[in-house]
């Protein structure tokens, strides 16, 4: 096992990282930015060093500068957590050839599945379903009309490189697809460098409903259950529980073990999610895969009693994972509300500043993730999180219930934050009978207009 470890991230997931190695008995160095100089993973390190100015260009995704003060600290190890360097085959490259192990996926991993049309090839060999489409990359409007003619509109074209909703256009028509064509492959290069986009069949009103993956390096591959993650504002996930309630055993049952395939399909080595979209008909098709530790990965630790972080530890320091898919229990329900410095009544605009008070809610079912305390100011330069409720019943409605009182109990002045519209969503009634599709975020505040 390691004895000292970098986390190469900032924020709830750096304390996150920083726990897990406390338990372990692990030593750990924390980098920062600049304006990051009093953040508690600063404080809670056993070691810590400013990479770099505010701009994360300079510090959280500054290669060179993070590979000087793992070799400063002396660390076996780096820990990426998301965003940032997590997908980064390059740097987990980098982190390999400076004899550093990577806490994560393998270069090739990260990168067979950072390739959407090449992901989706490996899943359709390894003999799950895909959305139908476009075989390859689509250059002209005249293979896009052919497409959209065979497979009928609505369809929608995305990015070959992209992933989140980037570079993405749903289309009706063939005026609308011939524009949507141009300004998919011009937004696609300025994201991601790369103008490639696919077309697809667009599926409407769907689930997001994703399973989480454990790989160890000795070829052990097992699924933890799925995360519904349907509820999202512009691809920016707000609410993530397990188990899904759209989800019957049998359909559950397939989406593991097709996540399974997808994974054995790669070699895929430590923490990954498999992302499927459940049409309204109850069919599930393969979307994409996340080579990383996700913001909801608590979701499922609260129902397994697995920690992920610590799997993930473990695992790259070429351990067998210790659990065997048929000793896997599921217990009860938990739901995950992520706050964000945000105005819900203002457009979800970011509302940076300093906590001036700060009242967490505790108690029975309640674990709460986040790297805010009383003094302590969000920072315009990074994403608006400052916290993830997470909460654990026997049952959906005591989850809920459980949720409810929770967000009663917080308090954070005088920044707005997201708390207000998840005690909305908890009073739902379309979200209460679980009866809800990707539209429910917009389709709530139409209605309240
Ligand atoms: C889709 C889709 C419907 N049909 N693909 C959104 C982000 C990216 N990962 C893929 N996304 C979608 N792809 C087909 N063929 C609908 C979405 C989508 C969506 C997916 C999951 C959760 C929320 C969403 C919101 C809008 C669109």
């Amino acid at each position: 096992m390691f004895t000292k470890i970098l986390i190469a991230n900032r924020g709830e997931v750096a304390l996150r990282i920083i726990r897990a190695c406390k338990e372990l008995g692990i030593r750990t160095v924390a980098v920062y930015s600049q304006p990051d100089i009093n953040s508690l993973h600063v404080k809670y390190a056993d070691e810590a060093i400013c990479i770099g100015s505010a701009a994360s260009a300079n510090s959280y995704l500054n290669i060179p500068s993070i590979i000087s003060a793992a070799e400063i600290t002396d660390v076996e190890a780096i820990h990426p957590g998301y965003g940032f360097l997590a997908e980064d085959a390059h740097f987990a490259e980098i982190c390999e050839s400076c004899k550093i192990t990577f806490i994560g996926p393998t270069p090739d991993n990260i990168r067979r599945m950072g390739d959407k049309m090449a992901a989706k090839d490996t899943a359709r060999k390894a003999g799950v379903p895909i959305i139908p489409g476009s075989k390859a990359v689509v250059k002209t409007k005249e293979e896009a009309l052919k497409i959209a003619k065979e497979m009928k509109y609505p369809i929608i074209v995305k990015a070959a490189s992209g992933g989140g909703g980037k570079g993405m256009r749903i289309c009706h028509n063939d005026v609308r697809l011939i524009s949507a064509l141009l300004t998919a492959q011009r937004e696609a290069e300025a994201a991601f460098g790369n103008p490639d986009v696919y077309i697809e069949k667009y599926i409407e009103r769907p689930r997001h409903i994703e399973i989480q993956i454990l790989g160890d390096k000795h070829g052990h591959i097992i699924h933890l259950g799925e995360r519904d993650c349907t509820i999202q504002r512009r691809h920016q996930k707000l609410i993530e529980e397990t188990p899904s309630p759209a989800l019957d055993s049998k359909t559950r049952k397939k989406m593991g073990e097709a996540a399974i395939k997808c994974a054995r399909a790669i070699g895929y080595v430590n923490a990954g999610t498999i992302e499927f979209l459940l049409d309204e008909d109850g069919s599930f098709y393969f979307m994409e895969m996340n080579t990383r530790i996700q913001v909801e990965h608590p979701v499922t630790e609260a129902v397994t009693g697995i920690d992920l972080v610590k799997e993930q530890i473990k695992i790259a320091s070429g351990e067998k994972i210790s659990h065997k898919q048929d000793d896997i229990e599921f217990r009860g329900n938990a739901i995950e509300c992520r706050i964000n410095a945000e105005d819900p009544d203002n457009d979800f605009m970011p509302s940076p500043g300093r906590i001036t008070a700060f009242q967490t809610p505790g108690g029975r079912g309640v674990r709460l993730d986040t790297h805010a305390y009383t003094g302590y100011e969000i920072s315009p330069y990074y994403d608006s999180m400052i916290g993830k409720l997470i909460v654990h019943g026997k049952s959906r409605n005591e989850a809920i219930a459980i949720c409810k009182r929770a967000l009663d109990e917080f308090v954070v002045e005088p920044i707005k934050t997201t708390i207000p519209f998840h005690k909305k969503v908890m009073n739902n009634t379309a979200f209460v009978r679980g009866r809800f599709s990707t539209d429910f975020v917009e389709r709530m505040f139409e209605t309240a207009k």
